[in-house]
C-alpha cells in the first residue's frame, strides 16, 4: 500500500505543491558553471597518440548515430581550449566540469599499458589555463569513452576484476598528475546510461542488446546488472585510492554522478502507480546510490531481479559503502509512471512500469523539446532533491548537469536560434526550484553546472540535437556564438545567491 514514510513520493506529493511566495535564496558560497564531456567536444580523435574508445568504434556502425556523425572533430575543443575558456569568462562562470579521455592518457587503457605524456600535458595546460582565468575545474574521470582495447581484450565492464584494476590504475595516474590542481573529482558519469543504454537497449556504445536485429551480442536481462556492479566497485576502488594516497595533501573531494528524473503517478488515485514512482527512482538512482549510502541494493530490485543482481562480497561493499564526499546529480525532466500488471519481462530495467509523457487526463508533463525523453517540469527537480535528501540523510549535493534541448533548434534561422528564450525559461524555472529546495526544504545543494557550455555531439542523437548555451557552427570552423541563455544564467544566479 501507499506508505507515507520519509523518502517516498507519497510523503512529497502533498507537501511540495508550488513555488515560494517569499524569495528563496542560495548560499553565498554557492558555485555555478557549465559542464561538457571529452568525447562530445574534443575532437582530435587521432591526435598526439590518443587511442580509440568504444564510441569511436560504435559511431562507425551504420545506423547507430543520427546523421551518421561521430566525435572525430566535434567542437574541436582539443585545439580551441582558449576559446572555451573565453566563453566561460564571458558567461561569468565560476567553475567548469569537463571529463578526461582515458585513451588520451593511456591509449590502450590497461594497467600495464604505456602512458601517453602528450595526453597528460594537454590536460595539465588546460587546468592551468582555467586557474589563470579564475575558473575552478571539476573533473570527471569517466564519461562513457572506455578505451576500445579494453572492450576487445576482456569485455570491458563485463569483467569486474580486470576492469576495476585497470580503472584504478588510470585513476591513480590522473590523481598523481593533476591532484594538486583539481579539488573536485567525479569518478563515473551516469553509470545507469553505461549499463542500460550500453547493455540493454543497445543505443549507446558498445551497443549490446538481446535484440538480434540490432546487435549480434548481448543479453539485456543479465549484462546491465553485471556492468552496474563493476562500475560501482571501480568507483569505490578509485575513491579509496584518492582518500588513502591523495586527499590528505590535496584536500579535495570525490563522488559519483548519477542521472535520474522525477516520477509522478499517471493516476495519483491509484496506489499502484504511486508505489511504482518510488520503484522507478529506485531502479534509476538507488541502484547505485543505495549501495553507496546504505550498503545494499534496493529491496524492490532484489525482489524483481533475484540472483541476476550480483551479490556483494564483504570486500566490495566495504569499498562502495560511504564512498561519496558529495552526491553528483544530473537531472533533466520528469515522467508519469503507470504500474504494469503481471510479471515483469525478463529484459525489464525500469521496475515493471511504463514511463509516460502524459497523465491519465492527457496532461503533458511539460513542453515538448527536441529530445524525445525530455519534457521540462521544474517542480520535479525540487521534489527529487527532497526525495534524495530524505533517503540519504541530507548529503551535500552538486548538480552536475541540468539543461534542455529546444524543439527544432537545429533547423531555425540563426537569429531565431540565438534567442533561445525557451532554454532561458528552463534555467529560470529549474534554478528557482533548486533555490526553493535549499531555502524551504533544507536540501544541502551547493553547486550547479548547466548542460552544456556549447552545442556538442549528443551521442546517438548526433549533432541534430543541441544542448548548448553557445551555438557551434559545424560548417564554419566550429565557430562559437553565445545564445541568449549564455548570458542569462549568471543573471539568474545573481538574483538567488546571497551577497556575502
Ligand atoms: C546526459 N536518457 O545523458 C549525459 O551525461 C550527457 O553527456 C548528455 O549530453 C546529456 O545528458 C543530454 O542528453 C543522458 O535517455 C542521455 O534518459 C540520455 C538520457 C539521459 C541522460
Amino acid at each position: 500500500m501507499c506508505s507515507k514514510k520519509p523518502g517516498s513520493i507519497s510523503s512529497i506529493l502533498g507537501s511540495i505543491t508550488m513555488g515560494s511566495i517569499t524569495q528563496s535564496t542560495l548560499p553565498s558560497d554557492f558555485v555555478w558553471g557549465f559542464a561538457t564531456a571529452a568525447y562530445q567536444i574534443e575532437g582530435g580523435a587521432n591526435e598526439d597518440g590518443r587511442g580509440p574508445s568504444i564510441w569511436d568504434t560504435f559511431c562507425k556502425l551504420p545506423g547507430k548515430i543520427a546523421g551518421g556523425g561521430s566525435g572525430e572533430i566535434a567542437c574541436d575543443s582539443y585545439h580551441r581550449t582558449h576559446e572555451d575558456i573565453a566563453l566561460l569568462k564571458t558567461c561569468g562562470a565560476q567553475a567548469y566540469r569537463f571529463s578526461i579521455s582515458w585513451s588520451r592518457i593511456i591509449p590502450l587503457g590497461g594497467r600495464n599499458d604505456p602512458i601517453n605524456e602528450k595526453g597528460l600535458q594537454f590536460y595539465l595546460k588546460f587546468i592551468d589555463d582555467l586557474h589563470a582565468a579564475g575558473i575552478t575545474p571539476m573533473v570527471t574521470l569517466f564519461h562513457w569513452d572506455l578505451p576500445d582495447e579494453l572492450n576487445k581484450r576482456y569485455g570491458g565492464f563485463l569483467n569486474k576484476e580486470e576492469f576495476v584494476a585497470d580503472f584504478a590504475r588510470y585513476a591513480r595516474v590522473v590523481f598523481d598528475a593533476f591532484g594538486s590542481k583539481v579539488k573536485h573529482w567525479i569518478t563515473f558519469n551516469e553509470p545507469w546510461c553505461s549499463s542500460v543504454l550500453g547493455y540493454n537497449t543497445g543505443s549507446f556504445a558498445p551497443g549490446h542488446t538481446s535484440d538480434r536485429t540490432k546487435s549480434p551480442v548481448g543479453d539485456g536481462s543479465t549484462e546491465p546488472w553485471i556492468v552496474g556492479h563493476s562500475l560501482l566497485v571501480a568507483h569505490g576502488a578509485a575513491v579509496k585510492i584518492y582518500r588513502d594516497e591523495f586527499k590528505d595533501q590535496n584536500g579535495g573531494e570525490i563522488g559519483i554522478t548519477l542521472n535520474g528524473d522525477w516520477a509522478d503517478p499517471w493516476d495519483p488515485e491509484n496506489p499502484a502507480d504511486v508505489e511504482a514512482c518510488d520503484r522507478k527512482i529506485e531502479f534509476a538512482i538507488s541502484w547505485f546510490a543505495d549501495p553507496i549510502y546504505l550498503g545494499k541494493y534496493p529491496d524492490s530490485m532484489i525482489k524483481q531481479l533475484g540472483n541476476r543482481l550480483p551479490a556483494w562480497t564483504a570486500e566490495d561493499i566495504a569499498l562502495v559503502k560511504g564512498s561519496n564526499d558529495f552526491y553528483g546529480m544530473n537531472h533533466y525532466c520528469a515522467n508519469y509512471i503507470r504500474a504494469k500488471t503481471g510479471e515483469p519481462e525478463l529484459d525489464d530495467i525500469a521496475g515493471n512500469l511504463e514511463l509516460l509523457l502524459e497523465d491519465k487526463n492527457g496532461k503533458s508533463v511539460g513542453p515538448i523539446t527536441q529530445s524525445p525523453w525530455l519534457r521540462p517540469c521544474a517542480i520535479g527537480f525540487r521534489k527529487l532533491l527532497k526525495w534524495l535528501s530524505d533517503r540519504y540523510g541530507y548529503p551535500k549535493i552538486y548538480v552536475t548537469e541540468n539543461g534542455t534541448s529546444v524543439l527544432g533548434e537545429n533547423d531555425m534561422p540563426l537569429d531565431e536560434l540565438l534567442e533561445d528564450e525557451f532554454r532561458v525559461q528552463y534555467f529560470r524555472d529549474y534554478i528557482g526550484a533548486m533555490a526553493d529546495a535549499y531555502t524551504l526544504d533544507g536540501v544541502n545543494v551547493r553547486a550547479y553546472m548547466a548542460w552544456s557550455l556549447m552545442d556538442n555531439f549528443e551521442w546517438a542523437e548526433g549533432y541534430e540535437t543541441r544542448f548548448g548555451v553557445t551555438y557551434v557552427d559545424y560548417d564554419h570552423d566550429q565557430k562559437r556564438i553565445p545564445k541568449k541563455s549564455a548570458k542569462s544564467i549568471g543573471q539568474i544566479f545573481d538574483r538567488y545567491i546571497e551577497k556575502s
